[in-house]
């Protein structure tokens, strides 16, 4: 049963993190060539410096015409401050003073509030004026976030294990060998073994996405990265702009086949998930092993077909069968209509993992695997429980599923969706909103009851953001590992809100939320590479280790950076960031892992903003 307390486990895990320095050893960190202070950790960033920062902070890629538009200026002033909105040519187009908000907890900054949504205008190069500072240039137009839709989705293809990476679809900066397909060095992925004492037969575990900087394949957090793929074109197909993430929208090898390109990119992952489960006929047979990884960690820059690890299986976990039953179930509802063939299939391996899940309840994934790669741990998966259920109802409506539905305390609770938000280990988020936005054939004042709950979370991160100098949906005690990921989840559930409710508040909090991930924030940088005048370029990653080899690329434009974390869990963080407010402890460096990663989980929600932010205006 969930522990119904006020503190989410992602926050207590980083908290027990802070508190345990054996875990900051056992981390990505524990890789000889990423210690602090390496030539590599404090030298030059490459080319592109960034242009300096200012006082007045703004979306730096810019503005709907008819979204909101404001900005946060720095100054300790008491009295509002006039400011100017100028064009491209420098002429003032508009003018007026701004609030003071005093101190923004989060960030320590004295701050006030800039709005000019009553500008609009269209164009390019505005800049805002205040007090002597001068803004970034951004845009003002519609279709603003049409590029960031498909770059944000095209990380997925770059991740992408077991395939080339083809020149023709991402230039030859980015061009690489398939990795892990059993060509040496590699010693993975066709027949991997497991950990001694897991299992005896070795499994044929090729294929899916890299998990991040490192080459981890992890099923819990392919679940929540996938499930929010599929669960953008869902929405976007209800809204009736599936076309936009329809077929041929992304330089995948999978365009032109008449199958929407999200639905292909997510089947990559979804086939490898479907090869993570135990075959019929062995032990646990149906459960999913928790993930497969390399023996030890390697070292950075190491291109994955360059990686000589062994690779190995660890074992199946409950939540990650969960995982594998949730995502499965959203498969067969979602490509039924393109291929109902796979559609069945997905739904086999979705009920028996659910069936496996009910014999086996209680195998945790423990903290501390972390050797290679991340433990993804996990000890409470009742939420998994609920998720996998609703999924399997959504789809199927079944007596059985709706009773493990309506049963599940996280039915009721308003836990589900927390202010501080869902994540790959608080996952009766995504299960409450399949259950809100899909049809299903729960009594219509339980479905009005979830409608309603995802209204008042929505309304919760409004309040949020109210209180803040930036407008952040985020509380400023929840900076952890991957916080930006934290606000663009909670900006997904005011998406959904939105969906629900048409009220414009909600749309509101969704594109201030981007404003604060693409550049309204303390460090006035956008945290997504390729957007913005400053934007982050030095996220972890083996192959996109521009700052450790001048011969490698940055990562690809669209790629997220983890973002603030104010538990400073890798050597760069503690030796660069002590005494950082919360929404401060972020650095562009690329040995900086528990700051500025990327990862399939993080970019999954920008990709699903993108999309959702792209229909705007
Ligand atoms: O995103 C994960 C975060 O919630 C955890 O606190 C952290 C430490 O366990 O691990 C993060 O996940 C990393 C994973 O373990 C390995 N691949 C990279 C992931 C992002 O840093
Ligand atoms: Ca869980």
């Amino acid at each position: 049963m969930p522990a119904f307390t006020a503190l989410p486990r992602s926050w207590k895990r980083a908290l027990t993190a802070l508190l345990s320095s054996a875990l900051l050893c056992a981390g990505p960190a524990a890789a000889p060539t990423e210690a602090a202070g390496s030539p590599a950790a404090t030298g030059a960033r490459g080319e592109g410096h960034p242009a300096a920062a200012t006082p007045v902070r703004v979306n730096q890629l810019g503005y709907l015409p008819d979204g909101p538009k404001r900005a946060t200026v720095v100054s300790s002033a008491e009295r509002p401050l006039a400011w100017q909105l100028r064009d491209s040519s420098g002429a003032v187009v508009a003018s007026g003073a701004t609030t003071a908000h005093g101190t923004d907890t989060a960030s320590r900054d004295p701050a006030h509030l800039l709005d000019f949504s009553s500008y609009t205008g269209t164009g390019t190069g505005y800049t805002l004026t205040v007090d002597g500072g001068r803004s970034h240039p951004f845009d003002i137009r519609a279709g603003l976030y049409g590029s960031l839709r498909s770059d944000a989705l095209a990380f997925f293809y770059h991740q992408r294990s077991g395939i080339p990476i083809e020149a023709s679809l991402v230039g030859q900066e980015y061009a690489r060998p398939a990795g892990h397909l059993g060509a040496a060095p590699n010693r993975g992925d066709v027949r991997v073994p497991c950990q001694q004492g897991v299992c005896d037969y070795p499994r044929d575990v090729r294929g899916g996405w890299y998990d991040a900087g490192d080459h981890g394949k992890y099923v819990v957090n392919g679940g929540i990265s996938v499930w929010l793929l599929v669960n953008s074109f869902e929405r976007a197909r209800r809204a009736g702009t599936g076309d936009a993430l329809g077929d041929s929208t992304l330089a995948i090898p999978e365009r032109g086949n008449r199958v929407p390109d999200i639905l292909d990119e997510a089947r990559w992952e979804i086939d490898f998930l479907m090869r993570m489960q135990v075959p019929r006929g062995r032990p646990h047979a149906g459960m999913a092993f928790h993930k497969i990884h390399d023996a030890a960690w390697t070292g950075i820059p190491m291109l994955p077909d360059q990686d000589d690890q062994p690779r190995e299986l660890h074992r199946p976990s409950t939540a990650a069968t969960l995982n594998l039953a949730a995502v499965t179930a959203q498969c067969a509802r979602v490509y039924a209509p393109y291929d109902p063939v796979y559609a069945a299939r997905c739904l086999g391996a979705s009920q028996r993992a659910w069936k496996a899940a009910r014999a086996n309840p209680d195998m945790f994934a423990p903290d501390s695997d972390s050797t290679g790669g991340g433990a993804y741990g996990d000890d409470e998966v009742s939420d998994e429980f609920y998720w996998a259920a609703s999924e399997l109802y959504a789809t199927t409506g079944m007596p059985a599923y709706r009773d493990a539905v309506t049963s599940s305390p996280w039915h009721t609770s308003a836990d589900a969706l927390t202010a501080s938000g869902f994540g790959w280990a608080d996952t009766a988020a995504l299960g409450r909103l399949t259950l809100a936005t899909a049809p299903s054939a729960l009594p219509a004042d339980d479905a009005a009851r979830l409608r309603d709950s995802v209204a008042t979370a929505a309304d919760t991160h409004l309040a949020t953001m109210a209180g803040q100098g930036y407008a952040v949906p985020l509380p400023k005690d929840a900076y952890v590992w991957g916080s930006n990921s934290q606000v663009a989840n909670n900006a997904i559930v005011m998406a959904a809100a939105y969906e629900l409710t048409a009220q414009p508040r909600y749309r509101t909090g969704v594109l201030e939320s981007l404003d604060y991930l693409l550049g309204r924030n303390t460090l006035d940088l956008s945290y997504v590479t390729g957007y913005g005048d400053r934007f982050a370029r030095n996220q972890h990653h083996r192959f996109w280790a521009r700052q450790a080899d001048a011969a490698l690329p940055h990562p690809p434009a669209g790629s997220l950076a983890g973002g603030p974390n104010a538990a400073l869990q890798d050597p760069v963080a503690e030796d660069r960031l002590k005494g950082c407010a919360p929404a401060a402890c972020y650095i562009d460096d690329l040995h900086s892992y528990s700051t500025n990663e990327v990862t399939i989980n993080w970019n999954a929600p920008l990709a699903w903003l993108a999309a959702f932010a792209a229909e705007q205006g």
